[in-house]
């Protein structure tokens, strides 16, 4: 920690600013990675570079010495707040494109899992992509996302699991969707580490989302679709 204080993170250039907030992320200091995230944005990078290079792969080498057993749940929930103070003061930036709402998603955690900072990164840049993003949080019941569904009308049903344990989770969700006959009135994503193309199939989700950028993606896509079959069908 002491090495931190004393450097000044201003002299550094560019690669090595990102090399040391990879450095301070994985001791979990907050006030490093604040000013380190505002130095990259006066010096001209953008919020989604600032967001991929500086905060998510350093968050990727803490998840590889987690797996590990070189650092461990205390360690790795102050980094995950560093992470959050980071993430705190780019939200605004990258959800500022001024874009009309091109559709609404709820977006949650599932049961029995509180992992939420791959969440929050995709409402984040889904919001930055145009979109209404209702993020109702971590350990949800079906319950929870039923009530949310209900009261916020959304296009896209979002859901995330960080543990194998947590993701058969997502079934039971949408087989109660199913039992409703409400399913085919949302387009569930589903994404999470554990997570790929084959289980999302499997429980009877519309699409694996591997990343935030591919959850973008993969909403912008099921939305033209949608907007297209509801043009089709009219006209
Ligand atoms: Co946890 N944890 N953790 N943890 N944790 C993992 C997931 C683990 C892989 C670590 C490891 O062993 N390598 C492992 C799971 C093993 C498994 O099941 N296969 C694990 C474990 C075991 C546990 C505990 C059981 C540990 C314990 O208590 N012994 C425990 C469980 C708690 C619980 O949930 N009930 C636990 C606790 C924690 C902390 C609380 C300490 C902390 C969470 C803090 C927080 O989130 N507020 C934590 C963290 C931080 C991690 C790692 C290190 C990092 C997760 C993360 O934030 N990644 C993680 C290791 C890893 O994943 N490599 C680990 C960064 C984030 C940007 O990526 O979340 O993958 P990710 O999100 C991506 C994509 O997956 C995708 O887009 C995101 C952005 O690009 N995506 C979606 C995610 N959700 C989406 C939803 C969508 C679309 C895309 O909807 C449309």
């Amino acid at each position: 920690m002491s090495d931190s204080d004393d450097l000044d993170l201003r002299a550094l250039p560019d690669q090595d600013l990102v090399q040391q907030m990879h450095d301070d992320l994985y001791d979990g200091l907050k006030e490093e990675i604040e000013e380190g995230v505002h130095i990259l944005l006066e010096r001209g990078w953008t919020p989604y570079r600032t967001l991929t290079e500086a905060l998510v792969e350093g968050m990727r080498i803490v998840g590889i010495d987690f797996r590990d057993g070189i650092l461990f749940v205390p360690e790795v929930l102050l980094a995950a707040n560093a992470m959050k103070a980071g993430m705190t003061i780019l939200r605004p930036l990258l959800a500022e494109t001024g874009a009309p709402a091109v559709g609404k998603m709820v977006i949650g955690t599932v049961k029995g899992d509180i992992h939420d900072i791959g969440k929050n990164l995709v409402s984040m840049m889904m919001e930055g992509a145009g979109f209404e993003v209702i993020n109702i949080g971590i350990n949800n019941a079906v319950e929870a996302y039923l009530e949310a569904i209900d009261e916020h009308k959304p296009d896209i049903l979002g859901m995330s699991a960080l543990l194998t344990t947590t993701m058969p989770y997502m079934k039971v969700v949408i087989d109660t969707l199913k039992e409703k006959g409400m399913r085919d009135d949302y387009i569930v994503l589903v994404g999470g580490a554990p997570l790929n193309e084959a289980f999302a199939d499997a429980i009877g989700a519309d699409a694996y989302c591997r990343d935030a950028a591919v959850a973008v993606e993969t909403a912008k896509e099921f939305m033209h679709r949608k907007h297209n079959v509801r043009g089709g069908a009219t006209g």
